[in-house]
C-alpha cells in the first residue's frame, strides 16, 4: 500500500518530533510519494509518545511503535525494518540534522536499482555544520574504522540512508549501538550502493545521547562484522575489498 517508509527512531524528542513529521509529510505531498512515517520510540519518558498519538488522529500515514525492551538506536531501526509497511525504507534522525528534502532523490535511486543509498557527510559537497572539535575527531575515527571494512564508501556510519527491504529481510543483523548502517552493509545482501552528499546540521534542541561506551560497542561491532565477513566467501565486505585491491 505504501511506496516508502520513513523510519524515525526517537528518544525524548518532544521538541523536534512535530516538526520532523510535518517536514517529511510535506516532502511526500510535494513529490507525490505515497509514504508511511514510522516513529520507533524507546518508551520516552517525555511527551514524544503523546504528541505522536495526537498527530496520528489526523495523519493516516503516521504509525508509532513503542518499544519496551532492549533499548537502543540500532535495535529500534531494526524493529522499524520489521514493522514497516513498504518495500523501501529511509532512516532519518528526528532532530533535523538530516535534510528531508533529499528523501525523493534517495527513493528514486532505489527505484532505479540501487540497493542502498547513503547520505554522506564526507564526500565532495557534504559536510558537518556546528560540531565541536571533539565530536569531529570521534566521528572521523569511527568513519575511518568503518572504511577499513568498506574502503569505497566515504560515510559507512551515516545515520541517514535508504535501503531496499530485501537487503535486510533475511540478514543476520546483530543490532547494537549507534551504527546500524555498518551492520546493514556488513550483513545485508546487496550489490549496488551509492552515496549522495548532504550537510549534517547539529541538533539545536534536545540532548545528545552519545556515551563513551558507545565507542567501545562500535569497535566490537566492527570486529564482529570482520569475523562474519571472513567466514563467508560471499560477504559484501570481502567483495568490496576485492574490487578495491583487485586480487580477484
Ligand atoms: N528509539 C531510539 N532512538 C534513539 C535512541 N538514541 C537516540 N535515538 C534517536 O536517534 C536519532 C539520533 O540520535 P542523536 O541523539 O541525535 O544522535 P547524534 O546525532 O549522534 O547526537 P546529537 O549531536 O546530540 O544530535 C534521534 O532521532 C534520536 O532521538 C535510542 O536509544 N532509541
Ligand atoms: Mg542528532
Amino acid at each position: 500500500m505504501y511506496e516508502l517508509t520513513v523510519i524515525i527512531p526517537t528518544f525524548n524528542e518532544e521538541s523536534n518530533i512535530e516538526r520532523i513529521i510535518s517536514e517529511v509529510d510535506k516532502v511526500f505531498l510535494q513529490s507525490g510519494i505515497r509514504g508511511e512515517i514510522l516513529i520507533v520510540d524507546d518508551n520516552s519518558p517525555d511527551t514524544t509518545i503523546a504528541i505522536v498519538n495526537s498527530l496520528k488522529k489526523s495523519k493516516a500515514n503516521l504509525n508509532l511503535l513503542v518499544r519496551l525492551a532492549d533499548h537502543g538506536l540500532s535495535q529500534s531501526v531494526a524493529d522499524g525494518f520489521a514493522h514497516a509497511l513498504s518495500e523501501i525504507f529511509i532512516i532519518i534522525d528526528a532532530d533535523l540534522s538530516h535534510p528531508p528534502a533529499l528523501i525523493p532523490m534517495m527513493y528514486n535511486e532505489i527505484k532505479a536499482g540501487q540497493d542502498i543509498v547513503i547520505g554522506s557527510r564526507y564526500m565532495k559537497g557534504g559536510g558537518i555544520k556546528a560540531w565541536p572539535f571533539k565530536r569531529r575527531i570521534i566521528s572521523l575515527g569511527g568513519t575511518f574504522l568503518g572504511r577499513t571494512l568498506f574502503p569505497r564508501i566515504s560515510d559507512p556510519v551515516s545515520g541517514f540512508f535508504a535501503v531496499r527491504k530485501s537487503v535486510v529481510a533475511e540478514a543476520p543483523l546483530k543490532p547494537r549501538g549507534y551504527k546500524i548502517l555498518l551492520e546493514v552493509l556488513g550483513k545485508g545482501s546487496w550489490e549496488k550502493c551509492r552515496e549522495i552528499p548532504f550537510e549534517f546540521v547539529d541538533r539545536e534542541i534536545g540532548s545528545s545521547k552519545l556515551k563513551f561506551t558507545t565507542i567501545l560497542e562500535y569497535v566490537r561491532q566492527v570486529l564482529d562484522i570482520a569475523r562474519f565477513s571472513f567466514s563467508l566467501s560471499q560477504s559484501a565486505a570481502l567483495r568490496e575489498w576485492k574490487k578495491v585491491f583487485m586480487f580477484n
